[in-house]
């Protein structure tokens, strides 16, 4: 999404900030840790650590850094920190962790699971000010930056040097690179350059205690000991603030072309993508799909312009490619096409050449999550499944739910299994939550998915990680949690089951 449409859908939805139920009220059985209240004396000591304007203390201007992207969970923090420095953030920590004071750390604040905001009266810990980008090596890609990087300022800054951030989503006009580091965050191009695990270098971080660990290697290969920085990967804030990546940033494509294809059964998306696989190979870079209840949502909530292959019962399929030779590859995908086109694999198509288009082709896909909060209440899933089942998830909740819901639909990151299941109603029901919860995760975990692909536990979903990780693995995950932060600082009651 662009910065201009994430701004859009934050005016419209302004009004609605103050009408979120405190997650405390929400969940009334959940008991504030034993965490010390912040004091005028602690506010003292962050405006000694922090100079003016950075120590944010006004309700008003609170407000937007209490509530989350979903307008779903809400804190009452009373204090927000704004760090440019690794230096900063590692007193303040030290402080918190002293006067035993919990901190949620937030970047972009445009997480989907409720992780980046305080459930009771948590500190919030902001990467806003550590926005500068530290060095980027042209030859080997290695590029090193601050945490609190907006995604899309970072892909501009390596476009200049002829190379891409390996990530792209349809919140980079929000999120930081810190925030998309700490969810392993996963988007459009998995597919083609692998997940954060991979394209991470190193990371520097700030334990609990005010520790600086500094794993932040440029370096392809370094097998010295335990792979640390990997933890912080994906914990979603629990066990550390990182403060600096380093990443590995791929020659940017000189030829992208995007096909959007129409396909009448979930079994045609399949062999589209197995033939994709087989016919273009080395030039695919994404393979993403959109029911229609998905496309029609987007189109109609946000007057999107429908694609002029718009028709009802089919599933949208994108495909794009990138490579270094336009003609080649643009004579690739359309023998491709024609295949599929000759089978009735693929009933209607377009191909976007040139960039305006594409991104209106984009702008479709990666809007819907905008539109869905449009109906009123939204129900947000996000699941791994073997793609022979992959469907059916939807199609099962859709018989289960009846006409208790605006829409159930189905989108997301096919070519990685991974589907966004969302369902909709005007205002939040705990008659439809309750049919959805916990159906959808023993559907899932019947089918050994996970039941979180890419947005994480954070605060919504911590409870049901025994879906898919063992107790034995979730035990070593409390006793590394343990070793980390001993004082339960950081991100409590988020990831780690109650
Ligand atoms: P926040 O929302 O601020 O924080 C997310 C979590 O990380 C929280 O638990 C927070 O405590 C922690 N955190 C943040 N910064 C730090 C830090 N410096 N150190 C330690 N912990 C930290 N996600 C995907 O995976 N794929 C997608 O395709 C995708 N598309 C999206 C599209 C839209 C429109 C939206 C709204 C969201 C989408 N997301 C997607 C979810 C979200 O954007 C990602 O999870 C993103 O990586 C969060 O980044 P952020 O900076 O906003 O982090
Ligand atoms: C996407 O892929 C995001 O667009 C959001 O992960 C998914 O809205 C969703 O369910
Ligand atoms: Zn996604």
């Amino acid at each position: 999404m662009s910065t201009r449409n994430f701004l859009r859908t934050v005016a419209g939805l302004q009004s609605s900030i103050r009408n979120v139920t405190l997650s405390s009220e929400q969940y009334p059985g959940l008991v504030r840790g034993r965490y010390g209240v912040i004091s005028d004396t602690d506010i003292q000591a962050f405006n000694n650590i922090l100079d003016t304007g950075r120590v944010l203390t006004d309700t008003d201007e609170l407000e937007g850094y209490n509530v989350d992207w979903l307008r779903t969970v809400k804190g009452q923090s009373r204090c927000v920190l704004k760090p440019r420095s690794t230096e900063e953030v590692s007193e303040i920590l030290s402080y918190c962790n002293k006067q035993r004071l919990a901190v949620v750390p937030q970047g972009g604040n445009t997480g989907l699971v409720g992780g980046s905001v305080p459930v009771f009266d948590e500190i919030i810990l902001s990467s806003q000010l550590m926005n500068k980008i530290i060095n980027i090596d042209e030859d080997t890609g290695a590029t090193v930056c601050q945490a609190g990087v907006v995604l899309e300022n970072l892909d501009t800054e390596v476009a200049k040097h002829g190379l891409m951030v390996p990530l792209d989503l349809g919140a980079k006009g929000s999120c930081h690179i810190g925030g998309n580091v700490s969810t392993n965050a996963g988007g459009l191009r998995l597919l083609r350059y692998g997940s954060l695990h991979g394209s991470v270098l190193g990371v520097e971080a700030v334990l609990a205690n005010g520790e600086v660990i500094d794993c932040l290697t440029t370096l392809k290969k370094d097998n010295t000991g335990y792979d640390l920085k990997q933890l912080f990967i994906g914990s979603e804030g629990t066990l550390g603030f990182i403060t600096k990546v380093a990443i590995s940033c791929p020659t940017r494509p000189k030829s992208i072309n995007l096909a959007l294809l129409a396909v009448p059964s979930f079994e045609g998306v399949i062999t589209v993508f197995k033939n994709a696989k087989c016919s273009l190979g080395e030039i695919l870079s994404s393979c993403e799909f959109m029911d229609t209840a998905a496309m029609e949502c987007v189109t109609g909530q946000l007057k999107s312009q429908s694609p002029t292959i718009l028709h009802h019962f089919t599933i949208y399929v994108l495909l794009e490619t990138s490579g270094s030779n336009s003609n080649h590859d643009e004579e690739k995908l359309n023998q491709f096409l024609e295949n599929m086109l000759g089978t009735g694999t693929v009933t209607d198509g377009t191909v976007a050449v040139v960039p305006s288009k594409q991104r209106d082709i984009w702008q479709l896909r990666e809007r819907v999550a905008e539109s869905l909060l449009l109906d009123g209440y939204c129900y947000k899933y996000d699941i791994s499944l073997p793609l022979s089942v992959f469907y059916n998830a939807v199609l099962d909740m859709r018989k289960r739910l009846g006409d208790k819901m605006i829409r159930c639909l189905g989108y997301g990151h096919v070519g990685d299994g991974n589907l966004h299941l969302n369902v909709t109603t005007k205002e939040y029901s705990k008659e439809v939550h309750d049919l959805i919860e916990p159906f959808l995760y023993e559907w899932t975990a019947n089918y050994r998915g996970s039941i979180s692909a890419e947005h994480g536990l954070g605060f919504k979903k911590r409870n049901y990680i025994g879906f898919s990780k063992s107790q034995p693995a979730i035990q070593l995950m409390k006793n590394i949690k343990q070793v980390m932060d001993p004082r339960c600082i950081l991100n409590p009651y988020k990831v780690l089951p109650d």
